[in-house]
């Protein structure tokens, strides 16, 4: 049975999160300056568990937790929601409650598409409106796209309500990360200005039904997303079937019309022959008539014929 605790002890904990390939351990090392952290430079996701990395920044104790992304290239979202949903609840019931959050986005998408719209759901969903006010959305990749392009696209998440707006207004910071240890540091500095903890709302969920992640938000929000998926999904698999019969049957008919086209072509051929054999046999019969059957006289005596009719 899940029990909650109070917190015992004032220290800086900030989760870390986003989609696999956000940047969030590089900013975990560029804050620490640790380096033994694994970045992922191929395309496979890279961090596999919840990681706490803890430092001393200017005197105040600061542990950063480094999570898994969702949209693995691995693991299902649902698995990546288990593990950082069990991880919360357990350091929440040992008492190790958050200061606040990073939320990561890379900047560098072409636009908004519909995998990122479905994460972010996701991700206010575990965050609940209560904790948008200790939320940072910090941007990396700048240095990927013309500087431009990248303040429109942070503009144009900033000012639609469905996408980081409404988490604006309730209080949260969007910010440009810059990949240095300086803009990390100024990050968390944000949010190590608080002193009181801030309760996520899958930690109070999960605490008030027993630890089922389906029953909270953000389990109600993934399963929703995946049966709309499975829906999408049935309907394409039914069009690519409905697509393979056509062609198949047209595959059947062109066979047909093939056979047919041969058919013609072969008489055509015949006929074309049997016509230039009658044509040589004609030629044949008046060239022997002429010459075998009838005798020179009558050949004679019909030129002189003609020659009196005319
Ligand atoms: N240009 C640029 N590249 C970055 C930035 N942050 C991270 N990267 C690169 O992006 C890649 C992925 O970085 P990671 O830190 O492993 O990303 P992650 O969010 O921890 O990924 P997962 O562990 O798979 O969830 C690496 O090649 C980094 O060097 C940034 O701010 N700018
Ligand atoms: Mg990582």
């Amino acid at each position: 049975m899940v029990r909650r605790v109070t917190r015992q002890q004032h220290e800086v904990v900030i989760a870390v999160i986003g989609v696999t390939g956000a940047g969030k351990t590089t900013f975990v090392c560029k804050a620490t300056g640790r380096d033994d952290l694994q970045i992922g430079h191929g395309i496979d996701s890279c961090t596999q568990e919840v990681t706490p990395v803890s430092i001393n920044i200017n005197g105040q104790q600061v542990t950063l937790i480094d999570t898994p992304g969702f949209d693995d290239s691995e693991r299902s979202d649902t698995d990546i929601l288990d593990q950082v949903a069990q991880y919360m609840t357990e350091t929440f019931q040992r008492g190790v409650l958050l200061t606040g959050i990073i939320f990561l986005q890379p900047i560098n998408q072409p636009r908004l598409q519909g995998s990122e719209m479905r994460r972010t759901r996701l991700f206010k969903k575990l965050l609940g409106e209560d904790a948008y006010k200790r939320v940072v959305i910090a941007t990396t990749m700048w240095s990927d796209i013309p500087e431009a392009e990248a303040r429109f696209r942070q503009e144009e998440r900033k000012s639609r309500h469905d996408v980081w707006g409404d988490m604006v207004s309730a209080g949260a910071k969007v910010v440009r990360h810059d990949d240095t240890q300086e803009s990390a540091r100024n990050i968390i500095q944000t949010l190590a200005t608080f002193d009181t903890p801030v309760e996520l709302q899958i930690q109070r969920e999960l605490l008030a039904n027993g630890g089922k992640t389906i029953l909270t938000s953000a389990g109600k929000q993934l399963n929703a997303d995946l049966h709309q998926e499975m829906s999408k999904m049935t309907r394409e698999i039914e069009n690519l079937k409905r697509e393979i019969e056509q062609m198949q049957r047209e595959k059947e008919n062109t066979a047909l019309e093939m056979r047919e086209l041969e058919e013609r072509e072969r008489r055509l051929r015949d006929n074309k022959e049997q016509q230039k054999k009658l044509e040589e046999s004609n030629v044949h019969m008046i060239l022997n008539a002429a010459a075998t059957v009838l005798p020179p006289i009558a050949v004679a005596l019909a030129r002189h014929a003609s020659c009196v009719i005319l």
